[in-house]
């Protein structure tokens, strides 16, 4: 098990496309394990592979108190069940320090294959909703500040360029 780098905006790896998982290895199996480590340890309610630069399409979720529930979607797909769009406050672990305002599709069903390539459906509203599309979003190499005003993204783009560089 392992905890994994987190990508940040504006790295240019964030905008690559993944592609779907066919072989449900040993190797997947621990990249899920290590995938989970990494969102309990940045204390995220989600994240993509695509986040720890691997360009495949896997996301993880947990939405338990106990963070001891994690949810694994491999290649997971969705379906609107309610147009209404609905504002949300979102984080990103990938724009870390910014809370925007987004609207997404208020419910969705999400299908994909469980870690063994088991299918299964889920309804989703609420927090998981958003979380759904914001994973699938990565997956497609697209980010939360895509949806925000040129000004607003350029101003979160330049602090987070200075903040990287201070670090590096
Ligand atoms: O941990 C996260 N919280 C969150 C809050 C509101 C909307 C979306 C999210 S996802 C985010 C983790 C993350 O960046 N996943 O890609
Ligand atoms: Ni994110």
């Amino acid at each position: 098990m392992a905890v994994l780098p987190i990508l940040e905006y504006p790295d240019p790896r964030l905008r690559k496309v993944a592609e779907p998982v066919t072989e449900f290895t040993d190797a997947l199996q621990t990249k899920i394990d290590d995938m989970i480590d990494t969102m309990y340890d940045e204390q995220g309610v989600g994240l993509a592979a695509t986040q720890v630069d691997y360009h495949y399409r896997i996301v993880v979720m947990d939405f338990s108190e106990e963070r001891n529930e994690p949810i694994v979607f491999i290649n997971p797909e969705f379906d609107v069940l309610d147009e209404e769009p609905n504002e949300f406050q979102e984080g990103c672990l990938s724009v870390p320090g910014f809370y925007e305002h987004i609207y997404r599709a208020a419910k969705v069903r999400v299908k994909a294959l469980d870690r063994h390539g088991k299918p299964f459906e889920m309804d989703t509203d609420e927090l998981m909703a958003v979380c759904v599309q914001h994973e699938i979003d990565h997956l497609d190499g697209k980010l939360m500040v895509d949806y925000l005003s040129p000004l607003k993204r350029n101003r979160i783009k330049t602090k987070l360029q200075k903040a990287q560089k201070k670090r590096a």
